[in-house]
């Protein structure tokens, strides 16, 4: 069903109103940024109309809904998404004839709103998609940062950040809620006082800040539901300092503005590890009070009571960046609604659930403990009770308090979000099958022994609406003429397929067609770098973010050693390839940027030498981004996962590169084991140490020397880069691997780098002398890929955590 059967002259009508009211001109003659604000309000208004309509039935009915909140969601561009979504792409492209414009051309203008990092931020969005398309009531909380993820330039061959301004074209997708803002406080005292009438709390907050709404909301696909996208911005309530400005002090009675609204000015840059500075502490409380208050608010208007929070509202807690929502939920309960600490608990308990991301120890946030008291001093009492009255329960139960102060938030003058996050939680899971039983074994041993029955495991997934049918249109015909369309809201029929496997029309089609999105992602990287690749090459690619247990150095370690083998004249085994990385470092992670460094070096240094560049090339493609991703994914062959065992949670990208058809090379980490018991062993290049290897070789000590010393390939390597290329030297890599003061090569890629150039081996043979087998196996993978859409993610949330219906 398409939207309400809107026609094209109905579109016109609508942004020929829309430009007249707005620049007071007639449509003929608007230029194609006012075409796509114009058309961007259009489609918001008409989003936000039958948001409304999903609001009543659900409010009418009394359903259970979810709150989603998370400090990233990496939406994207909205335009395209909401119209594929809507069904009436067809007809606004027609339309938009009128003003001989094309649809392409207004996708060009949006921004991409960078609101997140990486994995994290985008699983949220794909969510969002996901969640409004099953009709599952659900609203996003975060923050509108000003700027969001920085822009990546490449200057000089080293990673430059600029900022993102996405709010100067993609602001047309928010609608201030300016009249539900609210208020967040900070700082002040706590003065405790019994009265007949029990314990009294006081307390001053001299810091007050306004948390302002705006309203994003997200399509559904062919149905009714959206999903709303609540973004807070934080403006100075005591916004200008009278006394100062009558002094005439003006520019300083304004910067007492910017203090209260640099919680909201820019994200933190850093995936995967956390800061423990004030200010992001302020930004993650900034969200989850003005979220609790909003949901509680919201509840007890319509219910006149918050005994039946938990049969209404399912928080949800993306990793521990929004844990303070627990305590926030506690002091509402209490301090404002008179509720008992047992009472308020037990609803807040029911209500809170919480994802884990990640098992790296730099990841896990800590927050000093001075730092909360005198910035939270409420919610820092409230931390410390819950903390008193679990330990309490579980060292009765164990009768032994010593064993269970191995739980405790408290440690080493922090506290351990985490712990907090599980305590306050009904239910806690992991990303993907192996990553919930790493944190069963390890990370979260002690509080799965004391609550087994609260841990449980979700594998993550991705919208394949965005990810395939908005981005790969070539794939999406085929495939609609061989299966039908209905994929697109049943995604596990991709499985039909499978049928396909010993058609050569079919073989040959799926070959066609990712050489065409070959192509176009050439095309791109000629127009932006002069770089020119081969398309008969194999795309080998490696997109995500940078980080040393993802290792693109072990890639980048075997590009180096084929230039050595070209150079040497020993070519019998080299096939064309083309390497192809996209990585964002974070701007303080000078390991990371110096990984980017010697990949740019590389780059130059083989697009100037043609006897290296006639077998192999390497580009890096910068500012890596959603909307960079949709052009790259189409065009992968080889999609590189080999992140060390074990430390990659799950993974996203390695299921969109399948479901455009990659076949994987990669470690038996994340979601990519749950991707080789799909597709088989056969349809994937699996190398390398398992989790457990890697644990106990660590245990016993891993030496990277040992594996120097007896491999000439890694000695050859070494050499290389001591000696380095013409204008750059890469010691300091060197120095890395074989270890100094530090332990050399912490994410071992010695110890699987042989093994990693087999699978290699393997993979090339069969793409260039079985390429009918390779067209076979990226059929598996396509067909494969359903289970990874992010639609199953959500039912398992909503049936087996969140206990919501959908309508
Ligand atoms: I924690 N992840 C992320 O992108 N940023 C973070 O700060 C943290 C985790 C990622 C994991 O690294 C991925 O393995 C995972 O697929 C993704 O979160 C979504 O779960």
């Amino acid at each position: 069903m398409r939207e309400k059967n809107i026609e094209a002259k109905h579109i016109n009508a609508l942004i020929d109103e829309e430009i007249s009211r707005y620049w007071n001109i007639e449509s003929r003659s608007a230029n194609s940024i006012q075409i796509y604000r114009a058309l961007s309000v259009v489609i918001r208004d008409m989003l936000l109309k039958k948001h409304n309509q999903f609001k009543n039935f659900v409010n009418k009915n009394e359903q259970k809904q979810v709150y989603y909140i998370c400090m990233e969601f990496l939406v994207g561009k909205s335009l395209r998404n909401n119209l594929y979504n809507l069904k009436i792409e067809n007809e606004t492209e027609i339309a938009l004839k009128k003003y001989n414009i094309k649809l392409e051309d207004l996708y060009v203008i949006e921004k991409d709103p960078g609101l997140g990092n990486g994995g994290l931020g985008r699983l949220a969005s794909c969510f969002m998609d996901s969640l409004a398309t099953q009709g599952y009531p659900a609203t996003g909380f975060s923050i509108k940062y000003e700027f969001g993820l920085f822009k990546q330039k490449i200057i000089d061959g080293w990673q430059t950040e600029l900022p993102d301004d996405w709010l100067t074209t993609s602001d047309v997708w928010l609608v201030a809620k300016t009249e539900e803002r609210v208020v967040v406080k900070f700082d002040g005292k706590i003065r405790e006082e019994w009265t007949t009438s029990g314990l009294v709390i006081h307390h001053d907050y001299p810091t007050e800040i306004e948390a302002v709404p705006y309203d994003m909301f997200i399509s559904g696909y062919d149905g009714d539901g959206v999903s709303l996208l609540r973004l807070w911005e934080s403006k100075s309530l005591n916004s200008i300092d009278m006394n100062l400005f009558s002094q005439g002090d003006y520019i300083r009675a304004l910067s007492e503005d910017s203090m209260a609204e640099a919680i909201s000015k820019v994200l933190y840059p850093a995936d995967n590890h956390y800061e423990g500075k004030i200010l992001r502490l302020k930004q993650q409380y900034f969200l989850v009070s003005a979220s609790a208050q909003t949901i509680v608010k919201k509840h007890y208007k319509k219910y006149k009571t918050l005994d039946n929070l938990s049969d209404k509202a399912a928080i949800h807690i993306n990793d521990t960046h929004p844990a303070l929502i627990i305590p926030e939920l506690m002091r509402i309960l209490m301090d404002d609604y008179g509720y008992s600490w047992e009472k308020a608990w037990y609803i807040v308990v029911n209500t809170v659930s919480y994802t884990n991301h990640t098992v790296l120890s730099e990841a896990l946030e800590t927050f000093d403990i001075d730092i909360v008291k005198t910035k939270l001093p409420r919610i820092f009492m409230i931390i410390s009770e819950i903390n008193r009255r679990f330990l309490q329960e579980a060292g009765s139960k164990y009768n032994d308090f010593n064993k269970a102060e191995q739980m405790s938030v408290f440690g080493y003058d922090k506290i351990n979000m985490a712990n907090l996050c599980i305590i306050g939680s009904h239910t806690v899971n992991g990303v993907a099958k192996l990553h919930s039983e790493i944190l069963r074994r390890t990370v979260f041993k002690k509080f799965y022994e004391y609550s087994p029955y609260k841990f449980m495991n979700v594998t993550n997934g991705i919208t394949h609406r965005r990810w395939l049918n908005q981005s790969n249109p070539r794939l999406k015909n085929l495939l609609d003429d061989l299966i039908g369309a209905d994929y697109t809201k049943h995604p596990s029929k991709l499985s039909e397929l499978k049928k396909y496997i010993d058609d050569d029309v079919v073989l040959h089609k799926l070959d066609e067609i990712k050489y065409e999105n070959k192509k176009l992602l050439a095309e791109f990287i000629y127009n932006t770098y002069q770089i020119s690749v081969n398309t008969d090459s194999i795309f080998d690619i490696q997109a995500k973010r940078l980080h040393e247990y993802k290792r693109q150095l072990l890639n980048a370690l075997r590009i180096i050693s084929l230039i050595i083998d070209i150079n040497e004249g020993n070519t019998t085994h080299i096939k064309p390839e083309t390497f192809i990385f996209a990585a964002k470092a974070a701007p303080g992670y000078y390991r990371a940027k110096e990984i980017i460094q010697m990949i740019v070096a590389l780059s130059d240094y083989i697009n100037k030498n043609p006897n290296i560049k006639k077998y192999i090339n390497v580009v890096f493609v910068e500012n890596y981004s959603v909307s960079l991703a949709e052009i790259i994914m189409p065009a992968g062959e080889l999609s590189e996962q080999i992140s060390l065992a074990g430390k990659e949670a799950s993974g996203t990208g390695n299921m969109k590169f399948m479901l455009n058809g990659a076949v994987t090379i990669g470690t038996y980490d994340g979601a990519n084991v749950e991707i080789i018991n799909q597709v088989g062993e056969e349809n994937f290049f699996l190398f390398g140490l398992r989790d457990y290897e890697v644990e106990s070789l660590w245990k016993t000590g891993y030496s990277s020397i040992h594996y120097y010393q007896k491999s000439l390939k890694l000695r050859k390597i070494i050499d290389f880069l001591n000696k380095g290329i013409p204008s750059k030297s890469f010691e300091s890599i060197s120095k890395y691997l074989l270890g100094d003061s530090q332990v050399g090569d912490p994410y071992m890629c010695f110890a699987d780098f042989d093994s990693y150039l087999d699978a290699h081996n393997k993979a090339s043979s069969v793409y260039f002398d079985d390429k009918r087998k390779w067209n076979q196996m990226s059929l598996v993978n396509i067909a494969s890929a359903g289970i990874f859409s992010s639609d199953r993610t959500i039912k398992e949330y909503a049936d087996s955590i969140w206990n919501i219906k959908s309508i």
